[in-house]
C-alpha cells in the first residue's frame, strides 16, 4: 500500500523507479541469480514503500565484494575470506540492564519478529555510498523482546570474535571487539533496522551475516556486523572507532555534508559500482525522520 503523506526522507513519486524496472535496467533479471531475486521479491511482497531510496540499486556484485570488515582485513576484499565465518548455530547474548539477561538463538528470535524488505541508502564515512535491499526487522521489535530497564540509556552491539575465521583479530592495532552503540531513543526509531537478508537472500558473511544492523542516517561504521551480544547500559559506551580516533569518528556520527572529516570533505559521495559523484544529504536524506532525536543534543558533536 502506498502511503499518501509525503515525508522528507521519502522520494517524490516522479523519482521512484519501480524495483522490477531497476533490476531489469541493471540486467540482473537476465542472469542466473534472476530467479532467486524475483522469487524473493515475490516472497516478501514489495519492499516497504516508506523506505524506497530514490536512487538505482547498487548492483549486488559490488555491494557484496567491496566491504569494510576489519576483523578479516582492511583491504575491502574480504568476501572470499569471510565465507569461513559459520552462520549457524548463532546466538545473541542479551545482557546488562534488562529484565532477564539471557542468550537467544537467532532462529528462535526470528520466530518472534515480523520481517520486511527495505531499500536503504548507506553512506560510508570514506565518502562512498550504496543503495541496497535489506530484509530484516525493526530494532524496536527486539527492544520489546529484550525488555530493557528504565535505567538503560544506551544499547551496545558487539561483533563476533572468531579468531580462526577472522585473521584481522590478531592485529594489536585495533581495540577488539568491534563495539557500536545507540542512545535508547535512536534505537527505538523506526529506521533502526536489524538485518538478516540482502538482495532477497540471507545476508552474506562479508556484509555482516547472519545478523547486522543498518542505521541509514549515520556513517556506515555505526552499523555493526555479525552481532553476538546486545547490552543495555546506563553509560555511553566507548565505541570501536571512537577508541581508535575520537577526533575523526565520534559516537553520534550522523551524516552531514557540511561537516568535513578532518582529512577529507563529506560534501559528495561516490556511488559504488560507478564513478558517479552525487551530493551528500544531511542525515543521508533521512532527516525528517530522525532530526528530532537531536533537538535536545545540540551541544554534542553530532556529526563526526
Ligand atoms: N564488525 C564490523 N562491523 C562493521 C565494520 C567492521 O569493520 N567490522 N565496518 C563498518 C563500516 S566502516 C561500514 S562502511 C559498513 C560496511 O558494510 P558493507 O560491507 O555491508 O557495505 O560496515 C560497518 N560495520
Ligand atoms: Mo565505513
Amino acid at each position: 500500500m502506498l502511503i499518501a503523506r509525503h515525508r522528507g526522507w521519502e522520494i517524490p513519486e516522479s523519482r521512484v523507479t519501480p524495483e522490477s524496472a531497476m533490476l531489469n535496467r541493471r540486467g540482473l533479471l537476465a542472469g542466473a541469480g534472476a530467479l532467486s531475486i524475483a522469487g524473493a521479491v515475490t516472497a516478501h511482497a514489495t519492499p516497504n514503500p516508506k523506505f524506497t531510496a530514490g536512487r538505482d540499486l547498487t548492483e549486488e556484485k559490488y555491494a557484496t565484494t567491496y566491504n569494510n570488515y576489519y576483523e578479516f582485513n582492511d583491504s575491502k576484499s574480504v568476501s572470499q575470506q569471510a565465507q569461513a565465518l559459520k552462520q549457524r548455530p548463532w546466538t545473541i547474548k542479551l545482557d546488562g540492564l534488562l529484565k532477564t539477561p539471557r542468550t537467544i538463538d537467532i532462529d528462535d528470535l526470528m520466530k518472534q519478529v515480523q520481517t520486511e524488505d527495505r531499500i536503504y541508502r548507506h553512506r560510508c564515512v570514506e565518502a562512498w555510498a550504496m543503495t541496497v535491499p535489506w530484509t530484516g526487522f525493526s530494532l524496536s521489535q527486539l527492544l520489546k523482546i529484550a525488555e530493557p530497564l528504565a535505567s538503560a540509556k544506551y544499547v551496545v552491539f558487539e561483533t563476533a570474535q572468531d579468531k580462526t575465521a577472522m585473521p584481522g583479530l590478531r592485529s594489536p592495532n585495533y581495540p577488539w571487539p568491534y563495539v557500536e552503540g545507540l542512545a535508547m531513543d535512536e534505537a527505538a526509531n523506526d529506521l533502526a533496522f536489524m538485518v538478516t537478508g540482502l538482495y532477497g537472500k540471507a545476508v552474506p558473511p562479508q556484509n555482516g551475516g547472519p545478523l547486522r544492523i543498518a542505521l541509514p542516517w549515520k556513517y556506515g561504521f555505526k552499523s555493526a556486523k555479525s552481532i553476538v551480544k546486545i547490552t543495555f547500559a546506563e553509560k555511553k559506551p566507548m565505541t570501536f572507532w571512537e577508541g581508535i580516533q575520537a577526533s575523526e569518528y565520534g559516537f553520534w556520527a550522523n551524516v552531514n555534508p557540511a561537516v568535513s572529516h578532518p582529512r577529507w570533505s563529506q560534501a559528495r559521495e561516490r556511488l559504488l559500482g560507478s564513478n558517479e559523484m552525487v551530493p551528500t544529504q544531511i542525515y543521508n536524506g533521512y532527516g525528517e525522520y530522525v532530526a528530532g532525536l537531536y533537538e535536545g543534543r545540540k551541544s554534542e558533536k553530532l556529526f563526526m
